[in-house]
């Protein structure tokens, strides 16, 4: 028999993720442990079961039926095998639910469950961020009948009264650039608010709910003052309501168990969620939720990467040893492993902090950096996703090209991270609105407070003179915004690698207090492989070069 080469085994994602293992055990009381491991056990196992059915079943994808037989519109979606379970596991585990406990660990607990989730439900935390997102925001509204209406959906432990939400912002028009939002809010005689127009991605279409953006009849043609945020149902009973329509599903490069759809609203009724105007200020709220969804779910992508190309380097030999005994891949890996810890803790580091914003148990300088950090956690870790999911498929040669090995989804899924809930440059430049007044002070003052008890001194120096670089850097080009925005990326990835440096100094500390070198060892190396990513904005070059 000619030889045949093993393939990578998937490890438990929980019982194996030491870098989650510690970051529980020093960030949660232990009482709090018992019911969050019997959840994070099950999540973990689901996980490796999932692994095994990419490994061993023909890839599917959700198949959109317009018309019936008999000439109905009916707009069915037909799901792949992970998401038809994902209202049971999402509720059985409180994957939803959690997040919105009465205490300051709830965000903590409940995106230790999506971390390990993620990938297993093929991308039905999508529609779990949103619905997350909107239960959000409604609270943030005030609203009390919208929140006694829909928030016992939205955080429902029981499958059979789980609802799901959008959030339908992209426009054709509009894009990014949401203020130029074409769908029309218009009364009808006996009051009633209806939605005209197209959205043209929404991932959450099989939902039975949606936060949509619209422009009020009679208010300004442009801009997002004049927008306003309103709630939408989808279903009459078992029955999609006539007035939203599902155009097609998107042909996506990855995320492809996803049903994103464009569709057409057409006097769907809406109730609003406050004011009639400043709607995306009003959605703000559940976009920071979002993207720390994305966050923790580029952190996921991560793990999954790393485990498998470390399990096959203990099993492939090549030049007469294993590739995990090959210096340079080792190196390779190692490299991989020490950007994740950083992007790891900073991840969990946005989500805790979420959490204790949201229970009013941080301080001030805490809430202003949460504002910062997370769009910085967003963009930095978007990116790392697509660079450590490449590398990994590297780990494997030309395995890791061949679409059932279920190698090459790792990649096309990760890209989705970089432009999902905004992109690496429309992020960059929600830092500048972050950083907007002094709030670069708050960001050093909770780096200070991680860096404390530290005794790398290299390591704290580095982290040190990079802020310093980083707020010479803001004051010499604050006072030119072409100049601030074309170095913006620069700034936001020089900042998000300060930050996750010093939490992985707080994790190192700890760890090492407790046997555990390998952070302090991932804290060398990440800092080792350089914090400061400021870039000189030469506009004039810029202009040249694309002339
Ligand atoms: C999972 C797989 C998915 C499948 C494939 C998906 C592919 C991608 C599909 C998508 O379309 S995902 C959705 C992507 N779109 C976005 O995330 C929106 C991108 N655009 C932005 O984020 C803009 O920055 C934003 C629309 C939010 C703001 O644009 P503007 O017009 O410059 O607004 P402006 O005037 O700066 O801000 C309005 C208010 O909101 C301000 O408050 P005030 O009115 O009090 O001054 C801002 O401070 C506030 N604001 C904006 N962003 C905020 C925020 N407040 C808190 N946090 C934020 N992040």
């Amino acid at each position: 028999m000619a030889f045949l080469q093993d393939p990578p085994q998937l490890s438990h994602p929980y019982r194996s993720d030491r870098s989650l293992l510690a970051l529980l055990d020093r960030a949660l009381p232990t009482e709090r442990r018992a019911t969050l491991d019997v959840d994070l056990d099950a999540l973990g196992d689901y996980a490796q079961i999932a692994w095994q059915r990419v490994c061993t079943t023909t890839r599917r994808k959700p198949v959109l039926t317009q018309w019936d037989a008999w000439g109905r519109r009916v707009d069915r979606i037909e799901l792949t095998p992970a998401w038809q379970e994902g209202a049971s596991m999402t509720t059985r585990h409180a994957v939803l639910a959690a997040g919105h406990a009465n205490h300051q660990h709830a965000r903590l607990e409940q995106f230790a469950r999506v971390y390990l989730y993620h990938l297993a439900s093929e991308f039905y935390t999508c529609p779990l961020a949103m619905t997350d997102g909107a239960a959000t925001a409604i609270k943030a509204s005030g609203n009390q009948a919208l929140i006694e209406r829909a928030l016992p959906h939205f955080l429902s432990r029981d499958a059979s009264t789980l609802w799901l939400s959008g959030q339908w912002m992209t426009e054709t028009h509009g894009g990014s650039d949401v203020g130029n939002t074409e769908t029309v809010a218009r009364q009808d005689s006996e009051g009633q608010w209806r939605l005209y127009g197209r959205k043209w991605f929404s991932s959450a279409v099989v939902g039975e709910a949606a936060l949509a953006l619209a422009r009020p009849e009679g208010a300004a043609s442009r801009g997002t003052a004049a927008l306003a945020l309103f709630y939408v149902e989808t279903m009459d009973g078992a029955q999609r309501k006539p007035q939203l329509q599902i155009d097609r599903l998107k042909d996506k490069l990855g995320t492809q168990e996803l049903p994103t759809a464009e569709i057409h609203l057409d006097g769907l009724p809406a109730w609003p969620l406050a004011e009639l105007a400043n709607g995306v200020r009003q959605v703000a709220p559940m976009l920071n939720v979002t993207r720390t969804w994305n966050t923790i779910c580029a952190v996921a992508s991560m793990a999954r990467a790393i485990s498998l190309a470390r399990d096959f380097a203990t099993r492939r030999q090549a030049f007469g040893r294993p590739l995990i005994e090959q210096p340079l891949h080792a190196h390779t890996l190692a490299d991989m492993q020490a950007e994740f810890e950083g992007a790891f803790a900073l991840a969990f580091e946005v989500a805790h902090l979420l959490g204790r914003v949201e229970q009013q148990a941080a301080e001030p300088h805490e809430a202003t950096a949460l504002r910062l950090l997370t769009p910085l956690a967003k963009l930095w870790t978007g990116k790392l996703a697509v660079q450590i999911s490449s590398e990994a498929l590297e780990c494997f040669g030309g395995a890791g090209y061949i679409e059932d090995t279920g190698l090459p989804q790792l990649l096309r899924d990760a890209q989705v991270y970089a432009i999902w809930e905004g992109t690496t440059n429309v992020l960059s430049l929600d830092t500048l609105r972050a950083l907007a007044g002094d709030n670069l002070a708050a960001l050093r003052t909770t780096c200070a407070a991680w860096l404390e008890r530290n005794d790398d001194m290299h390591a704290v120096s580095a982290i040190r003179q990079t802020l310093d670089a980083a707020a010479r850097w803001l004051d010499q080009h604050a006072s030119t915004r072409d100049q601030l925005e074309a170095g913006a990326r620069g700034l936001a990835f020089t900042l998000a690698r300060c930050a996750a440096a010093a939490l992985l100094a707080r994790q190192a500390s700890w760890s090492s207090q407790h046997a555990d070198p390998r952070p302090a060892a991932a804290l060398h190396r990440f800092v080792g492989r350089g914090l400061d990513r400021l870039v000189a904005p030469d506009v004039d070059n810029t202009a040249l070069l694309l002339g």
